[in-house]
């Protein structure tokens, strides 16, 4: 099945100048850029974002990270998209991400890892009109 997910490409990546590599590594693995957009996410957005890890430890630290920069965030869309570029980001942890993964390549801690990919096609639908409110497929 084909359908869209969404992926930012976090501060720690923006300010390095990897946002093109970045996104012909997505375009090479058969990702379609259907939206594109880099802004710096504000407090609301980004609480908006993360409001399932709102309890976490880490939560606040993430939202500091966030709002620290600039974002990219694309609409991708491919057949099993989520799956797909999960698999291609690797583990959260980028100690424990696969050879070769987008965040084996680009980051630097748990926190600033790099990309975001959805984890399930109701999340990428969550994130897409968080992101991208006037998307209209
Ligand atoms: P993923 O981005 O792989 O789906 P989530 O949704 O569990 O991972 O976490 C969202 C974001 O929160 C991660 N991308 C990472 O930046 C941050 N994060 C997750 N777990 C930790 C942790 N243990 N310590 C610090 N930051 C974390």
């Amino acid at each position: 099945m084909e359908y869209d997910t969404l992926f930012l490409i976090k501060p720690n990546v923006t300010s390095r100048r990897k946002i093109g590599e970045i996104l012909q590594i997505v375009e090479k693995n058969g990702f379609s850029i259907e939206m594109l957009r880099m802004f710096q996410m504000d407090m609301a957005i980004a609480e908006k974002f993360y409001a399932e890890h709102k309890e976490k430890s880490f939560y606040h630290k993430l939202i500091d990270f966030m709002t620290s920069g600039k974002t990219v965030a694309a609409v991708l869309h491919r057949t099993n998209a989520v799956p797909v570029l999960r698999e291609l980001i690797g583990n959260t942890d980028f100690r424990q991400a696969r050879v070769g993964t987008i965040r084996f390549l680009y980051a630097d801690s748990i926190t600033r890892n790099a990309v975001h990919a959805s984890d399930s096609i109701e999340s990428a639908q969550r994130e897409i009109g968080i992101i991208f409110p006037d998307y209209i497929k």
